[in-house]
């Protein structure tokens, strides 16, 4: 196969989702700038244009809020195609955004951007730094609970229909929150999206969280969900880390850092699941597992947590799919191959995954994950998502954040 083929394919979708300062996932489907998305973005730019790179992590961070928060979409500018806008989450701020926030892993990839060349992101990195700080911040003040990271929408995830929420999602009504049309099913196969309940559900919790005013210690109190996320922990964790490696070479204080990283490895045991014997989410509202082992499961290796408890798992899973590691167990009854987070194998969620497994000294298994998941971009294009059983490509096409790690870590 020529791969200087594909490379030249993944910088073009790079180029062409390119807004001039940050990047949409996808043409149509999602036009406007995510969150953990353009974290992705900023790192395969960093690949070939770093300069371009630090734009895309910049633009992010004109959408922070007053508090710290980062939202999980910028809305720069009005487009059609994406159902909730801004008129849904009805903000005053300029540039528009969400009101709720996405995996933080921009100071990850914040890092991995200032070493692809030191010498042009110093200045870039001392600018971020306390930007990031300060979202690292908001995540300690506001949503942790024993030490694990609070979601308070599905959404937050970045894992929106994963089998992890069902019973937590069971607390929500989602009976009124009136008419209205949906648009990410006028460009993928409903089949392979949420289903009706689920959106119902996520309007429901936009609404609560709109009408409490976006205050925290409300959602806290009377928010209908909140779910200890297992992976929101495991790359939070990641990211203090990142963090804490950033301060000390910019010669920054570390104690503050030093003692969240402290608190997230306890919330780390919290999250294992004795009775079943894996990392798990928690609904902290109930103090129940959610029983539900996820590729999240295995970003554990990817925080810097040394467990071979979990390679028991991650070998049965993968002797029983074709491409690994399908978003949810599927030995589940609730396991779906093509429906979204509930089964497809994303290409994003392997390069965090495959990195841990590499830094945790589990070579072999984190080669194997990357020559499949090169053999399923390189045979199956840049999909949103695939199928674990066959490899059959699903959701968007020419996405960003599948060329990004074709270009960083999979080719
Ligand atoms: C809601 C953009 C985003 C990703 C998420 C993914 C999906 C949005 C949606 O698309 O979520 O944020 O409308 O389905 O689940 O991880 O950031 O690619």
């Amino acid at each position: 196969m020529n791969y200087d083929k594909i490379d030249k394919k993944a910088r073009k979708i790079l180029q062409e989702n390119d807004r001039g300062l940050y990047t949409v996932p996808t043409k149509g489907l999602y036009p406007y700038q995510w969150n953990w998305d353009s974290a992705f973005a900023a790192w395969g730019f960093s690949s070939f244009n770093v300069r371009r790179a630090w734009a895309e992590l910049e633009t992010l961070f004109t959408g922070q809020w007053d508090n710290g928060m980062v939202p999980h979409i910028v809305f720069h500018k009005q487009a059609i195609g994406y159902f909730p806008g801004p008129d849904v989450w009805n903000l005053e701020r300029v540039p528009h955004t969400s009101g709720i926030t996405q995996p933080p892993i921009a100071a990850t990839m914040a890092r991995a951007v200032y070493e692809a060349d030191k010498h042009y992101g110093r200045v870039h990195m001392e600018l971020l730094f306390g930007r990031l700080v300060s979202w690292h911040r908001w995540f300690m003040k506001n949503r942790i609970e024993d030490g694990m990271v609070v979601i308070t929408h599905p959404w937050e995830s970045g894992r929106d229909n994963a089998i992890d929420w069902d019973d937590a999602l069971a607390n929500v009504d989602g009976s009124n929150v009136g008419e209205y049309h949906r648009r990410d099913t006028d460009h993928v196969d409903p089949s392979m999206r949420p289903k009706k309940e689920d959106y119902d559900k996520y309007l429901a919790l936009v609404q609560f969280s709109r009408d409490a005013g976006y205050d925290e210690k409300v959602i806290k109190s009377d928010g209908p969900f909140r779910v200890g996320d297992v992976g929101m922990t495991f790359l939070f964790l990641r990211a203090c880390r990142d963090l804490l490696h950033i301060a000390v070479e910019l010669d920054h204080e570390v104690d503050e850092i030093e003692g969240w990283i402290k608190i997230l490895k306890k919330g780390v045991e919290r999250h294992w699941n004795e009775d079943r014997g894996h990392y798990d989410s928690v609904d902290v509202r109930t103090g129940q597992f959610t029983n539900s082992l996820s590729c999240a499961s295995f970003l554990c290796w990817y925080a810097g947590i040394k467990d071979d408890r979990m390679l028991t798992h991650y070998d049965r899973i993968m002797q029983t799919v074709d491409f690994g590691i399908p978003s949810n167990d599927p030995d589940d009854p609730h396991f779906n191959h093509l429906r979204y987070w509930r089964g497809p194998v994303w290409g994003m969620f392997n390069s965090l995954i495959g990195i841990g497994l590499a830094e945790t000294g589990h070579t072999v298994h984190a080669e194997r994950l990357r020559k499949r998941t090169q053999k399923l971009i390189a045979e199956h294009g840049f999909y949103e998502y695939f199928s674990p059983l066959d490899g059959a490509p699903a959701g968007g096409t020419h996405f960003t954040w599948t060329a990004a790690i074709w270009l960083t870590w999979a080719s």
